[in-house]
């Protein structure tokens, strides 16, 4: 039966955590993936998070199946976040939300909802994009192409040749848009230039798909959230995939969500009738723990202020570190000017390394970014930083 089975090839990002693994170098530096570490170089457990499993501890509940699309209280917190709890959107009852498994959950229940009502549409990722995006819609049956995004000369976001793919693409067309903190290049579009990309998505009839797995790790929650209400303001409807792994760094409860903006409440309770088959049919429904911490952090104002304040701290940290690698990379000797890094956003930067490079630092080094060049700048911390800076001194 499987004696054709191939071996598949590993995923780029998470198959460097196992050579990182493995790799007995004792200054080995882990840039690979997309995880936030505090400044001694720990994967954070939020306060906020603490305190409401240890209110959920003092009042032990049993665990019967959720809902299929999950708890209400939770996808109501997301609805908040997404589009304002108190903007029309909400108010009006034309937001279908589910609770997914992680951000990843999100997109494959939009996707396989999409492939029900778009059986023929094409998928337009960014060029580059999270491969997992490219992945994820190729697996639902869609063909998958690029829309240009990242000007490698330049140092920043190929705008005009963005717009152009997307005068270009035929109606119908899904597009997915990070909604803030690219990944992997770290480059956003500006204010004016969604404007633009909107009013392109208008006119030629696509759909919009964001995914928003970084919502406060750019500007804040709010201000990284307002692109949201730009697609709103422009009458679309359209799809929003939400994450917590990183906003609670909870990565192992899987916590995430599917918004739809539909045109009225009946389109919208259709809508999550038909989400509800996808999740059924894939996993019957969803797990209770880590969506109960998240809703009983966002619908408890102290514990909320608490998250906003933890989430804040981990943004300004990143950003610090964004400075202090252009610092140290001048101090270690790095003749080219790498400023470039503190005007990327969110946990990652396109360092503009070549394989090469990458491939020296990883085995010579130590320090693991992928092959890409990425590098997830929320793992810098003030003890691993100058052997970092050397450690690109001496590649580039
Ligand atoms: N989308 C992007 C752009 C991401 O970087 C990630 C990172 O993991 C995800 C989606 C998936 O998030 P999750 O880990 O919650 O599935
Ligand atoms: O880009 C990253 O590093 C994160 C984590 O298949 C990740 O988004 C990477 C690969 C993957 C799932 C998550």
């Amino acid at each position: 039966l499987f004696s054709a089975v191939e071996m598949a090839p590993r995923d780029p990002i998470l198959g460097l955590n196992e050579q990182f693994a493995a790799d007995t170098n004792p200054n080995k530096v882990n840039l690979g993936v997309g995880v936030y570490f505090d400044d001694n170089g720990k994967l954070p457990l939020l306060q906020c998070v603490q305190a409401a499993e240890k209110t959920m501890m003092d009042k032990p509940t049993a665990r019967g199946y959720l809902p299929i699309d999950g708890i209400a209280a939770y996808d109501a917190a997301v609805k908040g976040l997404v589009f304002g709890a108190d903007n029309e959107p909400v108010k009006s009852g034309r937001v279908a939300t589910v609770q997914a498994i992680g951000g990843t959950g999100g997109l494959k229940i939009g996707a396989d909802f999409l492939k029900k009502v778009s059986p023929t549409a094409q998928v337009l990722i960014s060029d580059p994009s999270w491969e997992n995006h490219r992945a994820l819609f190729t697996n639902a049956g869609f063909e998958v192409g690029t829309y240009a995004y990242y000007d490698a000369e330049k140092r920043g976001v190929n705008f005009d040749g963005m717009l152009a793919s997307l005068n270009a693409a035929a109606p119908g067309t899904i597009v997915v848009l990070h909604a803030c903190c690219h990944n992997p290049t770290g480059y956003d579009i500006t204010a004016a230039q969604w404007d633009q990309v909107i009013a392109a998505v208008k006119a030629k009839g696509l759909t919009p798909f964001l995914d928003m797995a970084y919502q406060g790790f750019g500007h804040g929650i709010a201000e990284d959230g307002a692109v949201i209400g730009k697609f709103v303001a422009a009458g679309l409807n359209f799809f929003v995939s939400t994450s917590f792994s990183k906003s609670f760094s909870l990565y192992g409860e899987r916590v995430g969500g599917l918004s739809v903006l539909c045109a009225d409440k009946a389109e919208a309770d259709r809508v999550l009738s038909q989400l509800k088959i996808v999740i059924r049919t894939n996993y019957s429904n969803p797990p209770t723990h880590g969506g109960a911490v998240v809703a009983a952090v966002l619908n408890n104002p102290e514990l909320r202020a608490l998250w906003e304040k933890e989430l804040g701290e981990m943004r300004v940290r990143i950003k610090a570190m964004r400075q202090t690698l252009v610092d140290g990379l001048k101090a270690a000797g790095v003749k080219q000017d790498m400023s470039f890094i503190t005007s990327q956003i969110g946990m990652f930067s396109y360092s503009g390394l070549s394989k090469d490079q990458m491939v020296r630092l990883r085995n010579e080094f130590g320090v693991y970014g992928t092959d890409t060049g990425r590098m997830c700048v929320a793992a810098l911390n003030s003890k691993n930083i100058d052997y970092v800076c050397k450690a690109i001194a001496q590649v580039v």
